[in-house]
Formats: structure tokens, sequence, C-alpha cells
């Protein structure tokens, strides 16, 4: 069972201009901003414009246009911000949290792009 899209929701307020973001980009179907909260000298939310709760919901309904798009610009994006992979370091993470259990504070589907220094393992150990 999924849950419920609410259209209440933070980003969909961020999404209709009701409250304002740190844009970065904006293609036909999504949007990137700033976090908020940064974790990381690079902090990026990705969000597609569609009404999506989890990335599963997206990967199921969304259509091949939304999809394309917003993958392209997550890696676009990665390479702009300069957090490509080299022999030296860098790097990035791509996180997207569903749910309870993943934490998920806004029920709108988003990918955190997170760069900028070592992250760390991936998880805490069990
Ligand atoms: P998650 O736990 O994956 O749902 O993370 C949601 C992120 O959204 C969290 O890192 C903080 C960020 N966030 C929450 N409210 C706002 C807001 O109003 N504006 C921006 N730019 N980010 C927000």
């Amino acid at each position: 069972m999924t849950i419920a899209y609410d259209d209440q929701n933070i980003f969909a307020k961020i999404l209709r201009g009701e409250i304002p973001s740190e844009p970065i980009a904006e293609t036909e179907h999504s949007l990137a901003f700033r976090d908020i909260r940064p974790q990381a000298p690079v902090h990026v939310l990705v969000i597609p414009k569609g009404a999506y709760v989890t990335y599963a919901d997206f990967a199921r309904d969304a259509s091949e246009a939304e999809i394309v798009d917003f993958t392209r610009l997550v890696g676009q994006l990665a390479e702009e911000l300069d957090l490509v992979p080299s022999p030296g370091g860098g790097g990035h993470r791509l996180i997207s949290n569903a749910g309870a259990d993943a934490h998920q504070e806004v029920p709108h589907m988003h990918i955190h792009l997170l760069g900028g220094r070592a992250l760390g393992g991936l998880l805490p150990a069990m």
C-alpha cells in the first residue's frame, strides 16, 4: 500500500511558489534547490514537479519524459557542482529517503545530492 500524496507538504508549497527556496536549476519536470539544513558543503535537493511521495511511486507512475528529465538533471548537477570522482578524491552521494524507517521528513519524492567533504560510511553499524 502506498501513502497518499499530501499537497500541503513543504516541497509542494515550494513548487507553487508559496514559500521561498534557493533554486539552482529548473527543467520542464524537475527542480533543484539548496537544502535548508545542509549536512555537507554541497547539499542539494532534486525533486520532480509531479506529485510522488517516494522514489518507488515515481519509478512506477511517472512518465518516461519525467524520469529522463529527473535522472539527467541529477547527473548534470553532480558534474556542474564539481562532485565528480577523480583519482585524487572527490565524488558525491545520492540519498532518497522513503517512509518512517528512513526518517523521510517531507513526503514529496526527492534526492539528496551531497558532496564537498568526505561523507563517511553509509550508515552507523547495526
Ligand atoms: P528527508 O528526511 O529525506 O525527507 O529530508 C528532507 C530535507 O528537506 C531535510 O534535509 C531538510 C529539507 N527541508 C525541509 N524543509 C525545507 C524547506 O522549507 N526548504 C528547504 N530548502 N529545505 C527544506
